[in-house]
């Protein structure tokens, strides 16, 4: 008989990984997990708006208000996180300031922060491309019952407690770490369970993919179009010339190159000096994890998760991959 293992038996297993622990890590996880699954059922069917009416502000033929999809995701995991108990904070893309849960009774002792990117990439969604969410999990300084502040909420990634992504695709997975090594679980749908798929996950040391918008080519610093013309020229021995992969979908080209090698590049242009990507809760969730997975992830100058921040939507340029990439493109860039 196969043996399945479920995201919750696992992270009930890995609960003794952290001896000072309640349980609420685990069940905060679990909220999440139970969230994801519901934005899944939802972006899933988003192929069918046509005919059960359009997203945006219309009503559809059910007679029930259509939401955008990155809304729809929003308000999942918000609810989600208030209903857990477990978050004090949640800073998300879509919402312009953080939203402060403590008010909500059940959410009064909660310890936890979270920044999450609940819909990255919906503009694919039209096309039926893959999109995703990215997740961010701290412990809150301030002491529970006292008022939340910068100091809780701007915290350097080093200090996350967890972090995970969930890839809607051809399959749907969750991808996490606790900074204990990274798992993914792919979604069984015939019993609508996560179930552990790719246990102690590692991202090869090099790889033959870059990723990065070369339309965007004009703009690079000097030393990326630089880095761009080696990944082209031919060498045997480096199995040059790589390959050109970039989907527009952040989990998705992370988790792609996170399983095959490879590098994943938005820098700063002289019109976006901090690039595009946010810091929060794209970059410090994403360069958690691949640090778990044995990669590396710069800005070019500085350690990604070594960053001060300074405001929640704070933008920063990423190279983020396999190790040995991620130093070379370094080298051109210094
Ligand atoms: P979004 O948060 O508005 O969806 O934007 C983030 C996305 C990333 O998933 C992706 O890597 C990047 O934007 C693509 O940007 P571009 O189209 O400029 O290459
Ligand atoms: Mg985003």
């Amino acid at each position: 008989m196969i043996s399945i293992k479920t995201l919750g038996q696992f992270i009930i297993e890995k609960q003794a990984d952290f001896p000072y622990a309640k349980g609420e890590l685990s069940r905060l996880l679990r909220d999440i997990g139970i969230a994801a699954k519901i934005v899944n059922r939802e972006v899933n069917k988003a192929g069918l708006v046509d005919i059960l009416g359009t997203n945006g502000d219309s009503i559809n033929v059910f007679g029930e208000n259509q939401k955008k999809l990155d809304v729809y995701a929003d308000e999942q995991f918000i609810s989600a996180l208030k209903s857990g108990g477990e978050c004090c904070f949640v800073a998300s893309e879509e919402q312009e300031e953080g939203v402060v849960l403590t008010d909500a009774g059940i959410s009064k002792n909660a310890k936890y922060i979270v920044c999450i990117d609940p819909l990255d990439g919906s503009s694919n969604i039209e096309v039926n491309v893959s999109v995703g969410t990215i997740f961010s999990i701290y412990r809150r300084k301030s002491a529970v019952g006292e008022d939340i502040t910068e100091d809780d909420y701007l915290q350097t990634g080093l200090e996350q407690v967890a972090a995970g992504y969930i890839i809607y695709g051809s399959s749907t997975m969750l991808v996490y770490t606790t900074g204990k090594g990274v798992n993914g679980f792919t979604l069984d749908p015939s019993i609508g369970e996560f179930c552990l798929s790719h246990p102690n996950m590692k991202i090869p040391e090099t790889g033959k993919i870059y990723s990065i918008n070369e339309g965007n080519y004009i703009k690079f610093p000097q030393g990326i179009k630089n880095y761009i013309k080696y990944c082209q020229e031919e060498d045997k021995e480096t199995y040059r010339p790589y390959t050109s992969r970039y989907i527009g979908s952040m989990v998705a080209d992370i988790h792609r190159n996170l399983l095959m090698g490879g590098v994943f590049i938005y820098p700063q242009t002289a019109a976006q000096p901090n690039g595009k990507l946010r810091l929060m809760y794209e970059c410090n969730p994403i360069s958690f994890i691949i640090e778990q997975a044995g990669g590396k992830a710069s800005t070019g100058g500085e350690r990604i998760l070594e960053l001060k921040p300074t405001e929640l939507h704070q933008r920063v340029p990423a190279i983020i991959g396999s190790t040995k990439m991620v130093d070379k493109v370094l080298e051109f860039l210094n």
